[in-house]
This record gives structure tokens, sequence and C-alpha cells, in this order.
């Protein structure tokens, strides 16, 4: 959500400059990267049993330990391998035990008697604990992101085990190689979850990218979970490690000021001179990191190539961005990183330069040093630091081709394939946290009258009606197995969403820039009036372009202010009710969220 633009005005008009860096209450790089333990399915016959516990994590050398709810009890949870092919049983066992671990409150003012926006500051900001966060008392279903998995072990948003109620999911793994999370996911509350802890990885491996010859495992293999996480004062201002999800009445999602990679606040990692393979995935619950490395404040983003991305490999290596890697909440990325040509004791330093609430602004990589910015809700840029340590050097020939086994989708099946849009819509309601809703719409006919969305692309204009808006509306996606689908998702928000589709990947057809007018009143509880017109807007800086990186198969994609993303997607394997949602999880939360039901098409016939 937006900040109010009055409030970002008064707050200038006073003079506030709110440029000025704050002062870490931490002592970053100080803690080793912790690489969290591995689970690997062939060595346990593929069945695994992983207990959700309440636990003890410190998240920095400084701060003292923090209740948490874990998988098996850690912060990120073990990182499970699986093999392609290979199927593996997982019991999660709902072992919770007292209150949610994690204090929840809405600050009373955005920002403090300084004109420091309260999300940029320890504690609760004058907030009250809100007592039906506590209340929580652990109900629990778990989601495979990234995972073709059957319906019934989905994680389906209001499936729950309560504590003391087991589950055991069936995840096929009949899927390429590639970096999946597997994470809570209930109904309202995943973004509190997600925050107390209920976070892991889960890598698919295959032969294919086997003969790719990069490295698996330690030391050279290393995954990055990076998540941002606040903590409580106590009464004399000192850090407790209580973790807190503090929100306030201009921003409903949580940007937390401290950046935590596989648990640890500002970790440091040491490197050999050689070739590393970064598995880096943003586990946030709203922010969007733009990564850059520098190393003596110049930026050296050309050490890094990029193979892999949320569905593994890419067709061929890619540079990234020039401003620096964005990745969204849930987006994935295979880096690998050539430290070969360094001296020991070189540094090199992983900084954010995305503000937030994120709108795809650009940000010089140049100039990531001076990235903080209190009012995009960035107070302390650094995410992690390199330091190379003696070592023969070892630099290592990346393939130039990577995967030849998809393709772009062929254009006679696109021209026929059916179309499904989605508009993104924000409601006000006076008094209530914003309402993001997906509004699905529908086609309909000249002599319709009601309200509409619009449509205009040149000379033709299609117009619709929205059909449904709340996650519990009746369904109106059916997909058909096996056929491809091209979805088109309409940003009216001012805001980028990262939008995930569970069950089978998808590949980004097309980012359509575009201008919009909603009428005082157009956004109902389902009806919505706007007109959207393809083109750019004159103030529109955003380029609206496909990254390199974006060009694989894809589970989450951003979808920018001012355009239209249409994706081609294809279920294959397994019918049933799945959602398709924001990953921004305070929007999830907040209705960001739909089902689909995908159909066995000899079914059709026999529906009512
Ligand atoms: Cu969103």
């Amino acid at each position: 959500m937006s900040r109010d633009p009055q409030v970002t005005t008064a707050s200038a008009a006073r003079g506030q400059v709110l440029v000025q860096p704050l002062t870490a209450p931490l002592t970053p790089f100080v803690d080793a990267l912790p690489v969290p333990r591995r689970l690997i399915a062939a060595e346990h016959h593929s069945q695994l049993t992983v207990r959700i516990r309440t636990a003890t994590h410190r998240f920095h050398r400084d701060l003292p330990e923090s209740r948490t709810w874990g998988y098996d009890g850690t912060v990120p949870g073990p990182t499970i391998e699986a093999e392609r092919g290979k199927p593996v049983l997982v019991e999660w066992r709902n072992e919770l035990e007292g209150p949610l671990p994690v204090v929840d409150t809405v600050a009373p003012q955005h920002a403090d008697s300084d004109g420091v926006p309260v999300q940029c500051l320890p504690g609760l900001s004058g907030g009250t604990p809100d007592p039906r966060a506590g209340a929580l008392s652990g109900h629990a279903v778990v989601h495979l992101h990234g995972g073709l998995t059957p319906a019934s072990f989905d994680g389906w948003a209001e499936n729950l085990f309560a504590p003391g109620q087991p589950a055991v999911f069936h995840y096929p793994m009949n899927q390429r190689a590639a970096l999946l999370w597997y994470h809570d996911h209930v109904m309202g509350v995943t973004k509190f979850d997600v925050y107390a802890g209920l976070a892991g990885l889960w890598i698919v491996r295959d032969e294919r990218e086997r003969e790719l010859g990069l490295p698996e495992g330690p030391p050279f293999e290393v995954p990055l979970l990076i998540q941002d996480r606040n903590f409580n004062l106590d009464d004399r201002g000192r850090l407790t490690g209580q973790l807190v999800h503090k929100t306030d009445p201009d921003v409903m999602e949580a940007f937390a000021p401290f950046t935590v990679v596989n648990g640890k606040v500002w970790p440091i990692l040491d490197v050999q001179p050689a070739t590393y393979r970064f598995r880096v995935i943003n586990g946030s619950n709203a922010r969007t990191y733009r990564l850059v490395l520098l190393r003596d404040g110049h930026s050296e983003l050309e050490r890094v190539t990029q193979v892999g991305t949320d569905h593994g490999m890419l067709p061929t290596p890619v540079r990234l961005p020039s401003d620096g890697l964005v990745l969204a909440s849930a987006e994935r990325a295979d880096l690998l990183v050539d430290f070969s040509d360094l001296e020991p004791g070189s540094q090199l330093m992983l900084l954010n330069t995305a503000s937030a609430p994120f709108d795809g602004a650009s940000f010089p990589a140049a100039r990531a040093l001076e990235a903080a910015n209190l009012e995009g809700l960035l107070p302390f840029p650094q995410v992690m630091c390199f330091r190379v340590i003696a070592g023969p050097s070892a630099p290592r020939i990346i393939p130039t081709v990577l995967a030849n086994d998809y393709a772009p989708p062929p254009v006679e099946e696109l021209a026929d394939a059916p179309r499904r849009a989605i508009a993104l819509v924000e409601r006000e309601l006076e008094g209530q946290t914003n309402m993001l809703t997906m509004r699905e719409l529908r086609i309909v006919e000249d002599d319709h009258t009601g309200p509409l969305v619009t449509v205009t692309d040149g000379e033709r204009m299609t117009r619709y009606r929205a059909v449904a808006a709340h996650f519990e509306d009746r369904t109106t996606f059916f997909p058909m197995l096996g056929e491809l689908e091209v979805w088109q998702l309409i940003n009216l928000t001012g805001d980028t969403h990262p939008i995930h589709i569970h069950l089978d990947p998808f590949q980004i057809l097309a980012r359509h820039p575009i201008r919009y007018q909603i009428p005082d009143a157009g956004i109902e509880d389902l009806d919505i009036t706007a007109s959207v017109i393809l083109g750019r807007a004159p103030d529109d800086e955003l380029s609206h372009a496909i990254d390199d990186n974006e060009r694989g198969l894809k589970d989450t994609i951003r979808v920018n202010p001012n355009e239209i993303v249409e994706i081609a997607v294809r279920f294959t394997a397994y019918s049933g009710r799945y959602m398709y949602h924001c990953h921004i999880l305070e929007h999830e939360d907040r209705d960001m969220m739909r089902p689909f039901v995908t159909m066995a098409p000899e079914l059709m016939p026999f529906m009512a």
C-alpha cells in the first residue's frame, strides 16, 4: 500500500531532513553466515519427519534470544534436498506450544516526533500489542512454494493442523531441478507465522543440471534466505529479542529495519578465491530487495552471473540488470559469483537499494552506499558481507547453454489460448486497513449496463465486469489440464505486487505500460469502474521492460504500477483446488488471494 501522499507532503513541508541514516543499533558483519542443516531425502528412504516447534533463536551476537516458531525448531528450517522423480513423504508434526512468539501492533503515528517513520525503528512506537494475535495458538499448514504438488498436499490455506495434529504430505517431485521453499500458509495469519520463523528451503536436483558441473552442496553452494525482522525494546530502550510485526496508519505492510540472512542480522561469509553458487530467495513478508555487490565503493555486479530463476536453469547465463538484482517476496535467483581473482582480506558488501513500498523506481548501483532512505523505509541498506580468505584460486567456466527443455510458447497456440483478466485493486475503507483484492474480470456484451472496466488498445476496446473479488467469492477460473492459457494482470494500484500462482510454472509474455482512471467511489465491494488505456503516461518513469532473468520459468512475477503483465501458463498433471495470490503476505492475508480449480477436460461435460 502507498503512503498517503498528503502525509508525505506534510512532513516535507515541516522541513524535516530524512535522508540522514540512522545509527545501527546492532554491529553489522560480526556473525558468521549460518547455513541451514541439510536434510537429504535419499538418506532417509525419502520419508522425512519435520516437527513444527516453539524454540529460541539468536538473530545477532548482541541480541538476547528470541522466541520463535520453526521447522525442526530452527530458523530457517532444515534445507530439504530431493531428487527429481523420487517422491518424498513428509510428516509435518505440529508440536507448537504457547502463543504466537510475535508482538503485532499498529503504531498510532506514521512517524515519530523527529519525523522518522516508525517502521525504521525498533520497538512498538507507542502501539499496543494486538491481543487477538497474542491469542494465536499455532494452527499451521505447510505449502511447498514452487512444488508441482497434488491439491491435497498443496497446503490449502483453510485446511489447518492444530498443535498435536500431524499431517503426512506426499511430494511427487516430478519437476525440474530448482530452489523451492516451504512455509506456513494459514488463512489470514501467514504474515505472522512466516515472520515467527516458519520457512525453510527445499532444493530439487536432477541429472540434467548436474551435467552442467555447477557447485552442489558445501562449501561452494550456499543458500541465502533474505528476510527483514524487527525487535522490541525494553523500558530502558535496549533491544530485546522479541519479534515485532509493526505497521502504521499509512503503511499496512510490515517493513522491518534489520536484514536477516539465514537467520542472522547482517552476517559475514568467509569465501575462498573461487566461484560460489548462491541460491538466493527473498523470504520477507513485504520488502523487495534490489541487490548490489560493492567492493571499495564500486559496483562489482560483473562478478555475478545468473544461471537460474524460480523454476531452475535459464536457457543461457545472463548478466544482472545494471541497477542490481530485484527480488520481490518469494522470487529466487541462482547466482554464480567469481571471487577467484581477489586477494585474501578483500571484502565485498551486498547491499539493498530498494525503498519500500517498492514501486519499481530505479537507483544507480554505484550509489548503493547512499541508499539509506528513511522515507523509503530503508534505514540500513546492508544485507551481508563476503570476506576473501587464503586458498588456491579456482575460477570456473560457466556453460554457455544451461537448458533446452523449454521454449517460449508457440505463437499459434497463444492466439487460440483462453484469456483471463485480473485487476489488482486497493480499496480504501474508513477506519479500517485497506482491502487489496484481485478482481476477476469477464468480458461483457456491448449492451451491458453497470460498472465496467474498459481496456483500450488503439482502436480496440474490451469491456469487462468484475465477477469475483474476495477469497470466498465463487470460483470463476477452471483451467483445463494440458491447455495453454494467457493471464493478464492489470495493476490499478501504486505499488509493485509479486503475483504467485500455485502448481505449474509460467512464462512472462509482455509488460505493457498503461494509464488508467478510476472515478470517485469507483471501487466498490465487487463492482469496479475504471478506464485503462494501453500506452505510457507522460510522467511514468518505469521502463516496463522484461529483464533477461525473468525469461525463465517463473512462479512469482512482479506487476509494477501502471502496467499489465501477460503470462502464459499450462497446468499439466494435477486436478484440484489451488490458490493464486500476491506474495506480499500482508496483502495475501488481507484478501489479495483467489482460488482456481484445474480440471481434467473429460470431466467438463458432467459439470452441473
Ligand atoms: Cu500485493
